[in-house]
């Protein structure tokens, strides 16, 4: 395939802080390789391969323990370089996969057996072609008996519309990147209130608080996400997990490097409590509750 693009830093620096032992980066994903595990039709871009053993190279380089991979866009509802990359990790990695409405309860219970333990919905019109709220309803219902949950992602300004969906879903939710609010109007700005008012909502709305890169007005050590996000944080503090985001789908003209977002971390997450919550028992309660801790 031509005009592949690399979006991940070839040297990611070591970070200054060190993650506290059995971290888990909760929200990362691997692109094929494209020779065994081919890009969806429906793909709207195109990366470089960055397979599983990249993944855990990283991994250790920064300091974690432990990845959940997402399943990314470009590679549609087939979840096989997903679960080849949880099947490599030797029980380090588990998983969150995109599925069709139409999957068979057997299917989704392969995927348990591989490792997933939820489904991602996606309203990103840049991403997908469609999100069907009353079929992610239907696969909601559905995968609660797995004890699944679903993770959401969204952009700010449809959050108020999309209420009565997040509503009604059965499961625990997961939100992406906190929905992608303007961090530059500062903790109290808008879209951080009305995200607020939607984990009030609930008690079991969770969300990572990932992607300065993406969020931030600002260049690295972005600064205004460390200001809007460390309220949020410190205010729901058993509700937060991280994730690096590599291998940065999209961000190839504006790469960041790994080092520096793992950095973050203690700007949002200032004591070795919240940090342990972020980085460790959080993700575990949801993505290992089998493992007795
Ligand atoms: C992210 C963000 C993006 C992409 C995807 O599945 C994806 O392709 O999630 C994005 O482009 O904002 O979380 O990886």
């Amino acid at each position: 395939m031509s005009g592949r693009v690399r979006s991940w830093h070839g040297a990611p620096s070591k970070p200054r802080f060190t993650p506290p032992p059995g971290a888990v980066d909760a929200h990362c994903h691997v692109f094929g390789p494209a020779d065994r595990f081919p890009f969806s039709p429906k793909a709207k871009y195109h990366p470089d391969d960055a397979g599983p053993d990249k993944l855990f190279a990283l991994r250790d380089h920064l300091g974690f323990a432990r990845n959940v991979v997402v399943q990314a866009s470009c590679h549609g509802t087939d979840n096989a370089a997903t679960l080849n990359a949880i099947a490599a990790s030797g029980g380090k990695a588990r998983g969150v996969a995109v599925v069709d409405p139409a999957i068979a309860d057997n299917e989704l219970e392969s995927l348990h057996a591989g490792g997933i333990r939820a489904v991602r919905f996606n309203f990103l019109k840049r991403l997908v072609d469609d999100a069907p709220k009353d079929r992610f309803l239907d696969v909601a219902r559905r995968v609660a008996p797995l004890g699944w949950h679903v993770v959401i992602y969204f952009e700010a300004d449809i959050l108020e519309e999309l209420r009565p969906f997040l509503d009604a879903i059965p499961t625990p939710i997961v939100i992406d990147h906190m929905g992608r609010p303007d961090v530059s109007q500062g903790p109290d700005g808008p879209d951080m209130r009305a995200f607020r008012a939607l984990l009030a909502s609930r008690d079991d709305i969770w969300f990572k608080p990932t992607c300065p890169d993406r969020l931030s007005a600002e260049p690295p050590p972005w600064d205004d996400f460390a200001e809007a996000v460390r309220p949020l944080v410190e205010d729901f503090a058993d509700r937060v997990i991280w994730g690096t985001d590599w291998p940065h789908p999209n961000m190839e003209s504006n790469i960041p490097d790994d080092g520096l977002l793992v950095d973050m971390i203690p700007r949002i997450a200032p004591t070795a409590e919240l940090q342990r919550k972020l980085l460790v028992d959080n993700p575990m309660r949801l993505y290992w509750p089998d493992e007795n801790r």
